[in-house]
This record gives C-alpha cells, sequence and structure tokens, in this order.
C-alpha cells in the first residue's frame, strides 16, 4: 500500500480506536483480551503524534470513583523517596524520563539478582524451554523472566507494586492508573545482529494508550555494559520520518537530527528511573558483561495488548497494599483473594 494511502487511513483507524477503547471501558470489569485488530488500529493511529495515545485515553477513560486514584502508604516505600514525586514528575514532562536521586539499598538489589541468577529464564529467539541464565556463557541477546516466576522473589513484589511509582503515574498522566506489566531481562555481549529481536533498536512502546514505566538497574551500568537509551523530548515530538510504528536506525535518528538528544542512562545498580516509553528508546547491546533490569509499567487502561493475571504467594506487603489500592493492583486480585484463576 502507498505511503499517501497509509496516511490517510489512520484518521479512520484512530475513529475506531476511540470507539473501540470506550467500549472496552464501559465494560462492568476490564474485557479479558483486546481484539487484534483494534490492537493493530490503536498502534497505526499513534503514528500521527506520539501524544496521540494519552489524548485518547483522555477522552475515552473516565473513573470517576475516587478508590481508582487510592496509592499504598507512600512513606513505606524502599525503592522511591516521596520527596522526589514533585521533580520526577515535571522532568518526565520536560525530558520524557528522569533518574532518582535515591540508589535503592544493595540488600535489595543484591536479593533480586541472586534470584534472576536461579531463576528459569527464556532466551529469546533461541525457540528452546526457559532454563537457568548461564551467566558464564550466555547464547543470545536477551534473557526473559516471566512475571509469575519473578513474583517468587519478595522483593520484586515490593519494587512491581511501589505505591509512589502509581503515585507519580497518575500525576504525570493525570488519570488513574493500574499496574499493567511487569518485564525482568538479562542482556547480553551475545548476538549482536538480534538488535531487533531484544529490543536494541530505537522504538516506541504502542502497547496501551497512555502509560509510564519505571526500570531499575541490578547489575551496575556503564557506557558498555549496556544502558538505556532515550531520545529527549521524543515523547512530545517526532519529526514525521520517525513516527512510523516499528525500529528505528541509529542513522535514520542522525538524519533526522536528533542525535544531540541520544541520552545514555548509566548508574549503579540500584538505579531507578522513569521512562515514558511513547518517546524513542533501546538498550544498547553490551560490549562488556551482562546487564540485570526489571521494569513495570502504569497505565490507565488495559485496553491494547494482552495482559496477565499471574497466579503467585503474595506477601504480606502486598496484601496490604492490595487493601489499599486495589485499583491499582487489579491485575493480583486473583492471587490476593484466593479465587481460581
Ligand atoms: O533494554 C532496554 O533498556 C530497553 C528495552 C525495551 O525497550 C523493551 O523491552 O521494549
Amino acid at each position: 500500500m502507498s505511503e499517501a494511502v497509509e496516511s490517510v487511513l489512520r484518521f479512520p483507524r484512530l475513529a475506531r480506536t476511540v470507539a473501540a477503547a470506550r467500549s472496552f471501558n464501559a465494560a462492568s470489569s476490564p474485557p479479558a483480551s483486546t481484539a487484534g485488530q483494534a490492537q493493530f488500529n490503536m498502534r497505526s493511529a499513534m503514528d500521527l503524534d506520539p501524544r496521540l495515545g494519552k489524548w485518547v485515553s483522555r477522552q475515552v477513560i473516565r473513573h470517576r470513583e475516587p478508590a481508582a486514584w487510592q496509592v499504598a502508604d507512600l512513606k513505606a516505600s524502599r525503592i522511591v523517596d516521596v520527596n522526589e514525586v514533585e521533580k520526577a514528575v515535571a522532568t518526565i514532562r520536560r525530558d520524557g524520563f528522569y533518574v532518582f536521586d535515591q540508589v535503592v539499598d544493595r540488600s535489595i538489589t543484591d536479593a533480586i539478582r541472586s534470584f534472576a541468577e536461579q531463576a528459569p529464564s527464556t532466551a529469546r529467539g533461541a525457540g528452546t524451554p526457559p532454563a537457568v541464565y548461564p551467566r558464564s556463557a550466555p547464547a543470545v541477546g536477551r534473557y526473559d523472566i516471566d512475571e509469575p516466576v519473578g513474583l517468587q522473589c519478595p522483593e520484586i513484589q515490593e519494587f512491581v507494586t511501589d505505591p509512589v511509582m502509581a503515585l507519580i503515574a497518575q500525576r504525570y498522566l493525570g488519570q488513574p492508573v493500574l499496574m499493567d506489566e511487569v518485564a525482568f531481562w538479562w542482556t547480553t555481549t551475545q548476538r549482536a545482529e538480534d538488535a531487533d529481536t531484544n529490543a536494541q533498536l530505537f522504538h516506541q512502546d504502542r502497547d496501551r494508550l497512555s502509560f509510564l514505566k519505571f526500570f531499575i538497574y541490578l547489575t551496575d551500568v556503564e557506557p558498555d555494559t549496556g544502558p538505556h537509551v532515550y531520545i529527549k523530548g521524543s515523547h512530545r515530538r517526532l519529526p514525521w520520518s520517525l513516527r512510523g510504528d516499528g525500529r528505528k536506525s541509529d542513522e535514520a535518528v542522525r538524519a533526522a537530527g536528533l542525535w544531540g538528544e541520544v541520552t545514555e542512562i548509566c548508574g549503579p545498580a540500584g538505579s531507578v528511573m522513569a521512562v515514558d516509553t511513547i518517546g524513542l528508546h533501546k538498550g544498547k547491546t553490551p560490549t562488556r558483561g551482562d546487564r540485570l533490569a526489571l521494569e513495570n509499567e502504569f497505565s490507565t487502561s488495559l485496553f491494547g495488548q494482552d495482559y496477565e493475571r499471574p497466579v503467585f504467594e503474595p506477601t504480606e506487603l502486598v496484601r496490604e497494599r492490595f487493601a489499599q489500592m486495589p485499583w491499582v493492583l487489579q491485575r493480583y486480585a486473583n492471587a490476593v483473594q484466593g479465587q481460581q484463576h
């Protein structure tokens, strides 16, 4: 199909996205999934402008019940300092990301890394069953640990249910949010040619309409050990040449005159960052050593990509947080309330 026809089609796709998201959110409880065509329409409509998903979300997602805004005890967070909330929100608005001043205590990062060293992980693109990450001799560039597996670690449960992150996402997006996704993965020096598969080429995340991610490094990250890379300001403005869905080469970013905005985020284990990944970002392929990262996402709706309701044994802390912010942690309702999956 010609580029001109594709461009015109984005408008009816936008209209269909508004209608589909409205009907998804009108349901008494979130539908189990979003039709594939509706997911495609949303991704395609997002070519129009990086701010489009947030606009659609504000038009169609209305939660009038105050309970949707409730967050658990903010002072109990060992991950994010509540005093950084305002600065974080202002900086994400301006740049698209914020690196927190507070670095998480080593006892927490050591526990999560030790867990990841013995947990089953999936070698991306290899087609092999999950197995313990072969840290001394990795075979592929990325090893993913599934959410239900990660949730066996109490410190991971603590990270992904953090109330200060929920508050920052609410303030930034201007709407109630729920925690909709967890990712946990090693990146290695191997198979740099799989950069596309391993999210190591610039791209936008378009899985939901309006969302914010939080990352924590569990290994020290330097320029050669795989920093997260973000194009400052690209959450708000993108030249037409970079607006299409899919991966973008460094050359395309240079040609668009944006290389000066490319920021590599380095930091010791325990560094936490909030990133609006509707902006262009990627992981840099490590050339020395590996990187372990954990990430969670807060979004205004489960409309979009398929989501999980993982089965796991919640800690006392997660049970308390669920009681205080059931809307934010609604994906964990079955696990906490002990219902059948
Ligand atoms: O590894 C990173 O820093 C980025 C990962 C990413 O963009 C993704 O998984 O979509």
